[in-house]
């Protein structure tokens, strides 16, 4: 039986207790095999969901050529405006998309609706962008030249989501690409099709009364028969892709090998130095927030925090009375801090993981066990602290889990190596008052990632900076700053407005 009745916000999402996961032409259909949604809270299903096949991505890709002439030639300012009233459809489904966020993926309501909110407020910035997206006039070098940089968008992109930013990352994407002049194909994952399906639909349903109806479609399914597509077909020129690094590596080489573009977004390993002139209770909150929020599974979650001696005891007794005040439950739940883990295979990394971690002579300080007070059903795990030392081999992989590894150090140039020893990087923290510090860690010999923070977690970014990491977090940027620059091609244009054919550097070719 489903539970999708006791869910009132999810018929107000348009959503039923049988779905179509794959969007085009203005209509929702699907042939490929049937999926059925369950709720991480207690492993219920909620609903089903008939997922696309290899002729539904076919269609998609086939309705978004036929339209692309026409999106591509709507002036910019005119694609903000749609864009401005799909933030305003979003704002009106904030609630009932931040409960269906909580309810299928497992975070807390206000993390669900600060990710509509994500959206939200990515749409603000296209429509700023729309207005204000501009090409360089450069010097021309021969008289009576004109040398300028005209952007015009790639065409198709695809973009293919992870479970536990839903809706916020595909926003990021989708709100630039389409203000750029792109049309997107969006594979969601597939525990999270109730999302990919409801957002799809605001946004489809926007783009529709403008008479648009393929400039955003849907293609659910599995990384085998869907995503696979993506990689391989010439007609997307760019896949946007946050996942494992294992699988982004795979889409940067065969996407490469095509010559097509891409922005990865894959594992981080993030760290939080503790300075020991930090304000002690500004970290508390600080690294609590990053290492417990969305149960440890953003790629900003804090996994590594790199404590200086002198403040390591008291730091750590006061973690671990903040840990045991988590308020652990139903993500639906007012005043709930901590959900389930997404899925039962995240439990099984989870207690592997705890495995490992003891046999690399790991201690456990806080949590390394499930979690039975909410119900017998869910996936519910205690948020875990672990003391280790940096060079245990687990301290540089990513546990896509809430285990938070506690290191000591000495120095500043100590801690800033532990933080860039190893393959991930994608956001980094210090807790520090001193100014010469802070300059250190966000200079050519500080941090070696994309997000550099000081006196924040390293979780939580905005929208208006540019999004992503280095090494083995793929070197993708997406969101705000100049991101837009990917999701379109320049062309150097140079026009001569005279009779005469100087070339440039001097050279002589007299015919
Ligand atoms: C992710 O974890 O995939 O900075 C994205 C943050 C969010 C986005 C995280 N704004 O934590």
């Amino acid at each position: 039986t489903l539970t999708f009745s006791e869910y009132p916000f999810l018929a107000e999402l348009g959503l039923s207790e049988s779905n179509l996961g794959v969007y085009h032409s203005g209509a929702w259909s699907g042939n490929g095999p049937t999926y059925t949604a369950v709720s991480p809270h207690d492993n219920r299903a909620i609903a089903s969901i008939k997922m696309g096949n290899a002729e539904d991505y076919e269609a998609c890709i086939v309705a978004m050529e036929d339209e692309k002439e026409k999106w591509m030639l709507t002036p910019m300012p005119l694609r903000g405006e749609i864009i401005r009233q799909i933030g305003e459809a979003l704002r009106k489904f904030k609630s009932p998309l931040g409960s269906l966020i909580a309810l299928e993926m497992g975070k807390v309501k206000s993390e669900g609706d600060g990710e509509v909110q994500e959206y939200i407020d990515i749409c603000d910035m296209a429509v700023g962008l729309s207005r204000t997206i501009e090409g360089k006039v450069i010097p021309s070098e021969r008289p009576g030249h004109f040398m300028m940089e005209q952007w015009n968008p790639l065409g198709i992109i695809g973009c293919i989501t992870a479970f536990n930013f839903p809706v916020a990352v595909s926003g990021w994407n989708a709100a630039i690409a389409l203000v750029c002049g792109n049309l997107m194909l969006w594979k969601g994952a597939s525990s999270t099709s109730l999302c990919t399906i409801a957002t799809g639909r605001i946004i489809g349903d926007v783009l529709l009364k403008h008479g648009f109806g393929s400039v955003q479609t849907v293609c659910q399914g599995s990384g085998a028969t869907i995503g696979e597509k993506f990689i391989h077909d010439p007609r997307l020129s760019l896949v946007s892709f946050t996942g494992s690094t294992e699988i982004g590596q795979r889409i940067s080489t065969e996407v490469h090998r095509r010559f097509g573009r891409t922005i990865l977004e894959l594992g981080g390993n993030n760290a939080v130095i503790i300075m020991d002139d930090a304000d002690l209770d500004l970290a508390l909150k600080g690294c609590t927030f990053a290492a417990v929020g969305t149960a440890g599974q953003r790629c900003t979650t804090l996994r590594r925090l790199i404590i200086h001696e002198s403040v390591y005891d008291a730091f750590t007794e006061k973690l671990k009375k903040v840990y045991a005040s988590i308020r652990i439950g139903n993500p639906l739940e007012a005043g709930i801090l901590m959900g389930p883990l997404h899925t039962k295979g995240a439990i099984k990394e989870y207690q592997e993981g705890i495995a490992t971690i003891k046999q690399q002579g790991g201690t456990i300080l806080y949590g390394g066990e499930l979690y039975s007070g909410v119900n017998a059903t869910g996936n519910y795990v205690l948020p875990t602290l672990v003391e280790i030392s940096a060079d245990a081999p687990i301290v540089r992989t990513e546990l896509f889990v809430p285990i938070c590894y506690l290191i000591k150090f000495k120095t500043f140039e100590e801690a800033v190596k532990i933080n860039n020893n190893v393959p991930q990087g994608l956001s980094s923290s210090i807790f520090t008052k001193n100014i010469q510090t802070y300059f250190r860690w966000v200079g050519p010999l500080g941090s070696d990632c994309g997000i550099v923070n000081c006196n924040i977690g390293p979780s939580g970014a905005e929208i208006g900076g540019a999004f992503g990491g280095e090494k083995e977090t793929g070197g993708g940027r997406e969101s705000g700053s100049d991101s837009w620059k990917q999701y379109m091609r320049r062309a150097t244009c140079t026009v001569n407005y005279t009779n005469q054919l100087p070339l440039a550097q001097g050279v002589k070719f007299d015919v």
